[in-house]
């Protein structure tokens, strides 16, 4: 893209230079026909993005379950490689088609293409997106929907008149994503570069940090925004809104879609409820609720009905933001959309949000905080848990919730999602202590590389890892058990943040939630809950009470807990699944929050031993054998959501319905490069200041002195594993095939 300009009327292609500190502009050139259709307004800053066939967001795919699908990624980009996630795809038989960069596929490479082909299972509300790099929220994410098979409807919830995509993302419109992960990577992001303040990160109901690691980050629905602050720019005050028209006595089924990097939002609609009726495909009892809590990698269903009065109303996602970094209270930061009743005129909403009385209280689905927590800020208002949210009967006889027949029928893991480190040195993110390393090869393609003890490690071998462990880190579950996962986030530091955590290839059962200890005065956090003990580097943990073992644990929801592939773990709290490991491969499990995945958040569940997964396609690309874009193909390159005469897409297989009524964020209005630098920021007193700045100059030389003892290391140790020439271990003939 280029930076554009608006004015009186016409959309202009900037041409500017800068001369010292100043910007001159040298020449503005009305954009043509075709230039201006390739606007997207998204916030009305200038930004450089990504795209799909030249949309954002990327184009909704809509498919029946059991579809054959047959996608083609051509990557078009200039130097970026990429493979694409079909987030909730099961890949039954198909393991090297979930599109993890360097576990499932080798990444695809600027000019080469890849054609994805698995079959659509199971039915419901899911998404794709990049999965190599930082690139999700920058654009490459839209939405895969999987509709039951024809006749197949549900009859449990009311009549669907219209059905529609919501899809909400944080938006960074300063930094880039890369730059984001790489304040995270260095822990710089509470001394954030782009707004150059200290402090900038905020903590939720229970004292926790915000999972936002920039609390301005506006929230973006379908790709668009609008500010109504009197300090934005008229830009951002111009840009279209996304707006959902219902009719009086009609439904609108949401599929609510969280593609954010970051943040988590609280989504509800002034005067209306919301049926909450599924999430992440599975169905649920349909329940009334007020507030929607949803993280990155989730998907909620909701049922909106015109029963008001027709006018228009605010639709609003709002960050859980309440505190400060010093605990001094914050207003939550909102965005909007809006429901419009077609019978009305077309305004902007004057709609509040209803009062959460003692008589009728306000109800908040996927809470994540202790009832304690949550009442000082939220009061009147109901926290339901994820494992309160119910199954429909018919879902639990489909997918009966596992029950271990005996000891040795149930295999037990505790896997603690955390930073590891101390409270003042760099903190990293980690699963179990290890920091997750990609392997040189992808698992799927060369699963004899889980034998190779430099590249894969697991608690049950520690001595290769040493204090600071990063590798390919492997946890290998048995096909024919049941399985019990205990996710927790741990790591014996004063605070620290809940992590939504995505598992690949498979979903569970979410039958019990645990919640830290809170401080009765303050409401908010004080200590680890009391349910599990840990070990002291955090590396393994098992149940305080041993008669909780061999899946015995206590309140567990085993009647009609809710499926789920993405879970938010409470901070200093865990959360219990349950699932059958029936489907053998590499499936990655990791934080979704971009800024925690990108740096080691992540481990490999190999399901079963390579034996047992699926015979790779002979022809299946390998690293070195990706087929060169050899046939010019303008139309599948430039767009415009037409379909590919490539024999490799299954055309009936694909539908490409409108996202929504607002459609996309094509021009209405446009800005020119970014000139903000209005991050709000907390009120830092002289003392933490002087504090803050001893902590930093301190920090700078211990980070100095690490540096040098790093870089001896890294030159004497590691220089030849990161060779061109590929992974340097692996078999003569294999290394053939890599090498370029
Ligand atoms: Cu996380």
């Amino acid at each position: 893209g280029f930076p554009v300009d608006y004015n009186n009327g016409t959309f202009y292609k900037k041409i500017s230079k800068s001369v010292g500190s100043t910007n001159h502009v040298c020449d503005q050139i009305p954009l043509t026909e075709d230039e201006l259709e390739e606007v997207l307004t998204v916030d009305g800053n200038y930004k450089f993005m990504f795209a799909i066939n030249n949309q954002f967001p990327a184009p909704t795919l809509v498919f029946h379950d059991q579809q054959v699908v047959s996608i083609r990624v051509y990557n078009d980009m200039s130097n970026e490689a990429v493979s694409f996630h079909w987030h909730g795809m099961f890949q039954t038989g198909s393991p090297w088609m979930d599109g993890v960069s360097m576990v499932s596929q080798c990444p695809i490479q600027p000019g080469e293409f890849f054609t994805y082909q698995f079959v659509a299972s199971p039915p419901g509300t899911h998404w794709y997106h990049s999965h190599h790099g930082a690139m999700r929220r920058s654009g490459l994410a839209g939405a895969f929907i999987v509709l039951p098979k024809e006749g197949d409807k549900r009859e449990d919830i009311p009549p669907v008149d219209k059905d529609v995509v919501f899809l909400a993302q944080d938006w960074q419109a300063a930094a880039s994503d890369i730059e984001v992960v790489k304040e995270m990577a260095w822990l710089m992001y509470s001394f954030s570069k782009s707004s150059g303040k200290l402090g900038t990160q905020m903590r939720t109901y229970d004292g926790s940090i915000s999972s936002l690691t920039h609390p301005i980050s506006r929230a973006l629905v379908n790709g668009k925004t609008k500010s109504f602050s009197a300090s934005d720019t008229e830009n951002e005050k111009a840009v279209p809104m996304e707006i959902f028209n219902v009719t009086q006595n009609g439904s609108l089924l949401l599929r609510i879609i969280q593609t954010g990097m970051t943040g988590e939002y609280k989504i509800s609609i002034d005067q209306h409820k919301l049926l909450l009726v599924g999430s992440d495909g599975g169905d649920l009892i349909p329940t009334w609720i007020d507030y929607l809590i949803i993280n990155p990698g989730e998907t909620y269903d909701v049922m909106v009905f015109g029963n008001n009065t027709p006018g228009n109303y605010w639709i609003r996602l709002e960050t859980t933001e309440v505190l400060d970094f010093f605990y001094n209270p914050v207003q939550p930061n909102v965005s909007f959309a809006q429901l419009h009743y077609q019978e009305a005129e077309e305004a902007l909403p004057d709609s509040e949000k209803r009062e959460c009385t003692v008589s009728e209280p306000c109800v908040m689905a996927n809470c994540h905080w202790s009832p304690d927590a949550l009442k000082r800020w939220e009061p009147n208002t109901k926290c339901v848990p994820i494992n309160e949210v119910k199954s429909t009967p018919k879902s639990v006889a489909q997918v009966p919730v596992p029950i271990p027949t005996s000891e040795n029928d149930l295999q037990e893991v505790f896997l603690n999602f955390h930073f590891s480190g101390s409270d003042l040195i760099s903190p990293r993110p980690a699963v179990n202590t290890i920091h997750y390393k990609g392997p040189p090869v992808p698992l799927q393609l060369y699963p004899n590389i889980v034998n190779d003890q430099t590249v894969v490690c697991n608690n049950q071998d520690m001595t290769t890892c040493g204090d600071y462990c990063q590798c390919t880190h492997v946890v290998k579950l048995s096909t024919s058990k049941v399985t019990q996962i205990v996710l927790m986030a741990e790591d014996g530091l004063s605070t620290g943040t809940a992590h939504p955590v995505h598992l690949h290839g498979n979903r569970y059962y979410v039958v019990k939630y645990g919640v830290g200890v809170i401080n009765e005065t303050s409401g908010l956090l004080q200590g680890p809950n009391q349910d599990i003990e840990y070990s002291p580097d955090y590396r393994s943990a098992k149940w305080r009470n041993s008669s909780w073992n061999n899946g015995n644990i206590p309140d567990m929801n085993v009647k009609d807990p809710p499926l789920k592939d993405t879970v938010v773990i409470p901070y200093k709290g865990y959360v219990v699944l349950r699932l059958k490991t029936e489907n053998p491969g590499f499936w990655l499990m990791h934080c979704h929050l971009e800024t925690h995945m990108s740096v080691g958040m992540a481990v490999v569940i190999q399901v079963g031993d390579p034996m047992e997964m699926p015979k790779l396609p002979d022809n299946f690309p390998m690293c070195s054998s990706y087929p060169a874009y050899n046939e010019p193909d303008s139309k599948s390159k430039s767009g415009s959501g037409e379909k590919s005469g490539s024999n490799h897409m299954e055309d009936d297989a694909l539908l490409q319905l409108p996202s929504t009524d607002g459609g996309s964020t094509k021009s209405q209005s446009v800005r020119n490069s970014y000139h903000r630098d209005d991050y709000s920021i907390m009120n830092i007193s002289v003392g933490w200041f002087v504090l803050m700045m001893i902590l930093m100059v301190l920090f700078v030389f211990g980070f100095c002195a690490l540096s040098l003892v790093l870089i001896s290391r890294h030159c004497t140790w590691t220089f030849p594993a990161r060779s061109r020439r590929g992974y340097h271990d692996i078999d003569t003939e294999e290394r053939v095939v890599f090498s370029k």
